[in-house]
């Protein structure tokens, strides 16, 4: 079958990634519509040699769409998605707005895809952050039973958006030219720098993305009462984040073991080799499908420990590219269906 595609959010940085994919990866699309604020209405985006008008996100323009991405922010989703889900639009949400309610499943298709049948309309996707740690995680999980881990992640300016893409840049032209450096996006310098703060201060002093990677890990992975303490970092990288995680596990575990469980699980490239020198940085995952894990290495912190390096494209398995999976196999299941359309 093919469907008749919406992408909302479709000028955003996780929009122009999910255009780019959906033809990239050949989606089933017999009619693809782009959608965005009122603001970018009437734009003009071309993509796969095809030119795509982009209309207002407004109430009502679902009817035809058997398939809306929304990657414009948790307000466009709570104001929007409702309205997709009455039409018998399937909504795949990239926001952090809808993730922990219990009837929403939250999915990455390589861990919990069985989540995917239980879906009430709308399915969520995970902090660009929680996606690669996990897929580092859950083949150590599936191996040894998680009991806990801590990590600290090295996330790129692009987790932020555009703006502070060309920010990072600006301020490395600045310095190479002995010009000010203008800071607008991030309160301190980011170029040649480290900001550790994404996202905003809670009351027990973790930010909004710490949390996040601990009620998120616990949702997807199916552990209630996991404990995760992490320290999320922005680092001046343009693309793809890394994580050092630190792991206890119920299980004794062997390097050799956990070499074998992450090159044997489909979301990960094992990139392992202390003597060539070999880790995974961004640079090399930046639109990579899998994400990199190497450094593997017995956590004599703990009794069955092991830690671990991982890097991902934050913008494809961290985002659009875990949507567009998890459509992809709720095709290939028969969850997504093109709707009956209306005699013309
Ligand atoms: C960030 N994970 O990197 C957050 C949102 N994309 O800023």
């Amino acid at each position: 079958p093919s469907f008749t595609v919406a992408i909302v959010g479709a000028t955003g940085a996780v929009g122009q990634e999910l255009l780019q994919l959906l033809h990239q990866r050949k989606f089933p699309m017999a009619t693809l519509r782009l959608f965005a604020s009122a603001r970018s209405a009437g734009k003009v985006v071309e993509c796969a040699g095809t030119r795509y008008t982009v209309e207002e996100a407004k109430p009502g323009v679902f009817g035809d769409v058997d398939v809306a991405f929304f990657a414009a922010g948790g307000s466009v989703t709570r104001a929007l998605a409702p309205d997709a889900v009455k039409a018998g639009c399937l909504v795949i949400d990239k926001s952090s707005a809808l993730r922990m309610q219990p009837d929403v499943p939250l999915v990455i298709p390589e861990i919990n895809p069985e989540q995917l049948r239980t879906h009430r309309g709308i399915i969520a996707n995970p902090n660009c952050s929680t996606a690669v740690t996990l897929m580092g995680l859950w083949p150590l999980h599936q191996a040894f039973g998680l009991k806990r881990y801590f990590a600290a992640t090295y996330q790129s300016v692009s987790g932020t958006g555009a703006e502070a893409v060309r920010e990072l840049d600006a301020q490395v032209h600045a310095l190479v030219n002995a010009q000010p450096v203008v800071k607008k996006v991030y309160p301190y310098q980011i170029a040649f720098n480290c900001i550790p703060q994404v996202d905003t201060f809670g009351s027990d002093g973790y930010t909004g993305e710490e949390n996040k990677m601990m009620l998120e890990s616990r949702k997807i992975m199916g552990l209630p009462n996991l404990k995760v303490s992490t320290t999320c970092v922005r680092v001046p990288v343009v693309r793809a984040h890394s994580i050092a995680v630190n792991a206890e596990f119920e299980r004794p575990v062997s390097v050799e073991a956990a070499r074998k469980a992450i090159a044997e699980f489909p979301g990960a490239e094992l990139v392992d080799d202390q003597a060539g020198r070999k880790y995974p940085t961004p640079l090399d995952f930046s639109r990579q499908v899998k994400c990199g894990v190497g450094r593997i290495r017995i956590d004599t912190a703990f009794d069955n420990g092991l830690a671990f390096w991982v890097s991902g494209d934050n913008l494809w398995k961290g985002a659009a590219l875990n949507a567009l999976q998890n459509a992809e196999l709720m095709a290939r299941e028969g969850l997504l269906k093109p709707k009956k359309k209306a005699a013309a």
